[in-house]
């Protein structure tokens, strides 16, 4: 948690830098839900999610100077310069991005799950969306498919109580998003995501389950974004106050594990800062090192557009 905070720092100072075009969304105050969701998975599981997306592509593994270097459209880059903060991807990593259009990822978690039923697999799809992202009527779709076909995904809402600048009161009729499960037949139901051992004790439940049934999961996950939408939302007043800010902070995910491991005599405040400052000058380093990577050659813009590869078959 604490390296993907530091990160989170550094892609917030490429964006103001000038370093990093596009868009950049920060996972801070997230970062539990990530890391006590897939904590739990299998290898081989794959994941994929929506913009606010490099929580999971570090957590997955994917290598933090790719991650750096492809918000800076760097050659090097996860996706080669060519997808930016919102386009982290990794087939290596079972990491499926990285996706801007809201919602839109949802049908191909979806697909993700019907290719593991196909090829007659055991592992499980876990899609995360935003709260936002529930209101997108493709997702209504894909659920009922899920359901139907019996496929193994787990739907992952992280309700951060915000789309954009609209809170969740405003934009959903009935703010428990996990309901909406029910027109569907599917288990579903809500968590906090604050405290990454929580969110790690349910993950593993609910993820051995599916895994076992192939029944779908429309899961919620409540957690909190510490930080504007995106990097140009610079005026938060517009839909919410400071104090609201400082008293989520109260439960910051990084703060109240740290608190779980110094009451129980697991760490110290010393190793807890220790590892909060190694955390900090491996990503400052890591900036350091994006910040001098090549820029693709305008001739790249013509790669992977196309595949004349075969489609994989099944049985
Ligand atoms: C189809 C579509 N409509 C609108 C947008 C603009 N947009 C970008 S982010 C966002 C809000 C999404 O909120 P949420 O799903 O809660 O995700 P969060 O930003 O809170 O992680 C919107 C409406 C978009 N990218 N795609
Ligand atoms: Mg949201």
């Amino acid at each position: 948690m604490c390296r993907i905070r530091a990160f989170e720092g550094q892609s917030e100072r490429a964006y103001r830098s000038g370093l990093a075009g596009g868009y950049l969304h920060v996972y801070n105050g997230m970062e539990a839900t990530a890391i006590g969701w897939l904590s739990s998975i299998q290898p081989g599981d794959p994941v994929i999610t929506a913009y606010r997306d490099h929580g999971h592509a570090l957590y997955l593994g994917c290598d933090a100077l790719e991650c750096m270097a492809e918000i800076m459209g760097r050659a090097t880059g996860l996706s080669k310069g060519k997808g930016g903060s919102m386009h982290l991807y990794s087939k290596e990593h079972n990491f499926y991005g990285g996706w801007g259009i809201v919602g839109g990822h949802t049908a191909l978690g979806v697909g993700l799950a019907f290719g593991t039923k196909y090829r007659g697999g055991n592992e499980v799809t876990h899609c995360f969306l935003g709260d936002g992202a529930a209101n997108a009527g493709v997702l209504y779709e894909v659920m009922n498919m899920a359901s139907l076909w019996d496929l193994p995904v787990i739907f992952i809402i992280e309700n951060n109580e915000f789309a954009m600048g609209t809170r969740l009161e405003y934009h959903a009729a009935d703010p428990e998003l996990h309901k909406r499960a029910e027109g569907f037949n599917m288990e579903h139901e809500r968590i906090d995501g604050m405290d990454v051992l929580q969110v790690r004790k349910h993950a593993k439940r609910i993820i051995e389950k599916v895994r076992k049934t192939h029944r779908p999961y429309f899961l919620e996950i409540m957690n909190y974004r510490f930080a504007g939408h995106g990097a140009a939302d610079n005026d938060q007043s517009l839909y919410r106050t400071p104090e609201e800010v400082e008293r989520a902070k109260q439960r910051d995910p990084i703060l109240l594990l740290g608190k779980h491991l110094t009451e129980n005599g697991i760490a110290s405040e010393a190793e807890l800062e220790a590892i909060q400052r190694e955390a900090e000058e491996e990503m400052e380093a890591v900036y350091e090192a994006a910040a001098a990577q090549p820029k693709p050659e305008p001739d790249a813009v013509y790669a992977d557009v196309y595949t004349d590869m075969e489609p994989e078959r099944g049985h």
